[in-house]
């Protein structure tokens, strides 16, 4: 099986240049002009534009059980919907109950993901502690291709990790040579201000960003930085919403920290106003978790992401339909806790990011792909153009547009958060381990040609003296220039 990508010019996070790609059997096995190949492959023409590594969402939640509800979106949808957008892999969520076996859940979510139509792999959450969820994070890293663990500081009386929980954790992470991540959002704050706002009446939606103010998160991401700084862990913030954020990541990596930190695509283009639409509908289509935040925000995300203290982008896709949201129509702390956007990620920052100048197209390439394969050890199997590497590219219109609209998406919810954008900049062709999953609106993958992929652990971060070795930390992740 192979396929000739001919006449384009490769973008990838440090280079720009015009060449063919040609991919058998699932890998890039040849790059550059006039390349000799068998007169039976088959030819996907880019002349007039760019050839870039698949994007990489970090952060999807399909058919997550949440909330009382199941996501809409499940593995097949939503990486349908993904490779629709440019989106070739994503990392997506183990969720298990307190209590469950971290490798029962696993098999569970491996099961569910069986009929994804693009590749996957999973980051695994630390919801409770005893010595076992101890032995099975190493079961996870040494045999199963995890090398990331989860930790949600809120979702109180759910799936909240304490402090105590996230110090053994960030240890045993440290011991095995997985990275812990973050969901910061103080549990206690939230939970608290949810019972105060609904004491006083105030039952809405609008009361869903009240209950979360920026504080809640900037308190919970210093801890967690602090946490990690004192037993010398690395640490990867997930959804970073708030400048407050930013700016204590900034300043942990200023202090020679190993902070990463990632945004959403729809952080950085919407903010709180969502949640006064006078149509409660509407306003609950867009509770998430961070919520989007008040005007100035998004200035501080943009900034991130243009400094180098945030690296990466994803989506936190985990799509909810009208019906689901109404769980919630007598208490906001009830809706379901999700937006989709998988499918419009990199249109949208393509958009607002290389047309409007804050990025350039090789910078775009690091934030939607090369900087999560650096930070989570996928590099240059994923997140590359290179001889050897996964056939998974983008073949990127920047002439083509589109206006994003819930009537011709592919997620299966019935909204869409970026409805009526026109985005200059789109996928024309999108290939997926060596062969054609989506063109010109035709999607080609079927259920199931998505694989699993393992994510090798680094080595130990202790040194033989019991310290932290950032020899071993992930990929130094510096902005492409
Ligand atoms: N936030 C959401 O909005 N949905 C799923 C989980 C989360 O943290
Ligand atoms: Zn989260
Ligand atoms: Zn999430």
């Amino acid at each position: 099986m192979s396929l000739l990508i001919k006449g384009g010019t490769v973008v990838t996070h440090d280079q720009s240049y015009r060449a063919d790609i040609y991919c058998v059997d699932g890998r890039i096995a040849a790059i550059g002009e006039n390349l000799d190949v068998p007169a039976n492959t088959e030819v996907v023409d880019a002349g007039g534009q760019l050839v870039m590594p698949g994007g990489i969402d970090p952060h999807t939640h399909m058919q997550l059980p949440f909330m009382g509800t199941v996501a809409k979106d499940d593995f097949e949808s939503g990486t349908a919907a993904g490779l629709a957008g440019g989106t070739t892999s994503i990392i997506d969520f183990v969720i298990p109950a307190p209590q469950q076996s971290l490798l029962e859940a696993y098999h569970q979510w491996r099961g569910w993901a069986e009929k994804s139509v693009a590749d996957y792999s999973f980051h695994v959450a630390i919801t409770w502690w005893d010595d076992s969820v101890r032995e099975e994070m190493g079961e996870l890293v040494r045999s199963h291709g995890v090398n990331s663990f989860k930790h949600f500081m809120a979702y109180k009386n759910a799936i909240m990790a304490t402090d105590d929980i996230l110090v053994e954790s960030f240890s045993r992470c440290m011991e095995l040579g997985a990275i812990p991540t973050v969901h910061a959002e103080n549990g206690e704050l939230v939970f608290h201000l949810q019972q105060q706002l609904l004491a006083q009446g105030i039952t809405g939606p609008e009361a869903h960003p009240m209950s979360r103010p920026p504080v809640v998160e900037a308190e919970a991401s210093n801890r967690a930085i602090s946490i990690a700084n004192t037993l010398g862990a690395p640490i990867y913030l997930v959804h970073v919403s708030a400048k407050e954020s930013v700016d204590a990541i900034r300043y942990a990596r200023d202090n020679g920290q190993h902070v990463y930190g990632e945004c959403l695509a729809g952080h950085l283009v919407l903010d709180d106003s969502v949640y006064r639409d006078p149509d409660w509908g509407r306003a609950a289509a867009h509770v998430m978790s961070p919520p989007f935040r008040p005007k100035g925000h998004q200035e501080a995300l943009w900034k991130g992401l243009q400094g180098g203290t945030l690296q990466t982008t994803a989506t936190d896709h985990c799509a909810f339909c009208a019906e689901q949201k109404a769980a919630g129509r007598d208490d906001f702390s009830k809706i379901p806790n999700g937006t989709a956007g998988i499918e419009e990620r990199m249109s949208v920052l393509w958009e607002k990011g290389v047309n409007s100048g804050k990025l350039t197209p090789n910078e775009f390439v690091a934030i939607t792909s090369t900087n999560t394969a650096k930070i989570f050890n996928l590099f240059p199997r994923k997140g590359a153009i290179q001889v050897g590497a996964d056939a998974d590219l983008v073949v990127w219109d920047p002439q083509g547009s589109k206006t994003l609209s819930v009537e011709t998406q592919r997620s299966r919810i019935d909204f869409n958060i970026f409805e009526g954008m026109t985005v200059k900049g789109i996928p024309s062709c999108t290939v997926a381990n060596g062969k054609v999953a989506w063109q010109q609106g035709e999607l080609r993958a079927q259920a199931g040609d998505g694989r699993y992929y393992d994510r090798p652990a680094y080595p130990s971060y202790y040194d033989a003296l019991g310290k932290r070795n950032a020899r071993n930390a992930p990929t130094a992740v510096v902005r492409a220039k």
